[in-house]
């Protein structure tokens, strides 16, 4: 009884108290810059001192997506001198148009473009170039008649990423003998238009091609989501029987094909039926390369903030940019995952 009174009491301190402990943390937080605006009418006018970057992001996807935000968060923080205004399309391009014209009508300094599909750009880029905002591609690439319309960008190289996982499996097969042998291949693409997509089809078609007896069963696209991958991959299960290779453009779709396989009865992986080509490497798809789940991962490195920042850097200084920045990436199997891998990698 005299207890529960005293709980009661707690908790009727605690609940006044409630606001300004909150308010409190909320205040603290905001010294520290851990808050970046994510809200795109917010007045600039609030951050004169600092560098306003008006960043649209094309969607939450992947894991690799959201280790790709996380990364520009960690970098246009106010500790750093940024002011940033976020905005997240969901995969829709209309939306990204919609940001840029947002952030051209708030006078930011400059804008960063992770775009969703390549082509369609060059009105909404221009509008940016005739307010003389700069524009930064990052991650993916725009293809536009004038390549005036945006200042560099940054990101990863996919026609190379999809030529590592075709000489990957030419090197495969010969340590398994099988290089003669006819081998049967379904690909799961990304996004309809992504150049991510496109890059990545056209790499490994590239090694195919020399290889008559490399046989592409079908190619489809699947979104870069574990839910399209799952769906495709369990199609191409009831239509072949004789699948041999998975080529997963990214680890989401891997994920959700490793399900579909696992389903239908067939193993996977190392000394299995299927192998399985990922790429991106975030955390949880390395642990499956280290137990063999997945044969082979080609990395693309979604830790793009620090360099964009960088460049930043060199525009406010007047140095000259380079157009094209890639980022480093590596290609991950079970013979060199190693616990300090798994241990550090953040994403
Ligand atoms: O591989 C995938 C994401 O554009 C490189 O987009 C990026 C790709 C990445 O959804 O996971």
């Amino acid at each position: 009884m005299r207890e529960n009174r005293m709980n009661t009491h707690i908790s009727r301190i605690a609940l006044v108290m409630l606001p300004a402990v909150v308010l409190l943390m909320f205040m603290l937080g905001w010294g520290m810059g851990l808050f970046t605006n994510i809200d795109e009418e917010t007045d600039t006018n609030e951050a004169s001192d600092s560098i306003v970057v008006g960043v649209s992001q094309l969607g939450s996807e992947s894991g690799w997506r959201t280790a790709n935000t996380e990364s520009v968060q960690r970098a246009f923080t106010r500790q750093n001198g940024y002011f940033m205004i976020f905005s997240n399309a969901r995969q829709k391009q209309e939306n990204q148009i919609k940001a840029i014209r947002n952030f051209i009508s708030q006078r930011v300094d400059y804008i960063v473009l992770a775009p969703v599909v390549e082509s369609g750009w060059d009105t909404v880029l221009q509008e940016a170039k005739d307010a003389g905002i700069p524009v930064i591609i990052m991650d993916r690439s725009v293809k536009v008649e004038d390549e005036s319309l945006y200042v560099t960008c940054v990101g990863t190289n996919s026609v190379e990423e999809g030529q590592k996982a075709g000489r990957w499996l030419e090197e495969h097969l010969i340590r398994q003998k099988k290089a003669d042998e006819d081998i049967n291949i379904v690909v799961l693409k990304g996004t309809e238009g992504a150049s991510a997509q496109i890059g990545r089809t056209a790499g490994f078609s590239m090694i195919a091609g020399e290889h008559d007896n490399w046989h592409i069963l079908e190619q489809e696209y699947a979104d870069f989501t574990i839910y399209k991958g799952k769906e495709v991959m369990a199609r191409f299960l009831n239509k072949y029987e004789n699948i041999d290779v998975v080529v997963s453009q990214n680890d989401d779709m891997t994920f959700g094909a490793i399900e579909a396989i696992r389903e239908s009865g067939r193993t996977v992986g190392v000394g299995g039926d299927i192998t399985i080509i990922s790429f991106d490497a975030v955390h949880d798809a390395l642990e499956m390369v280290a137990e063999g789940t997945i044969n082979v991962d080609i990395e693309c490195n979604p830790e793009q903030g620090e360099y964009i920042s960088e460049v930043i850097r060199m525009l406010e200084n007047g140095e000259e940019v380079e157009k094209r920045y890639y980022v480093e990436e590596d290609i991950f199997t079970m013979e060199n995952v190693t616990q300090e891998v798994l241990d550090t990698r953040i994403y």
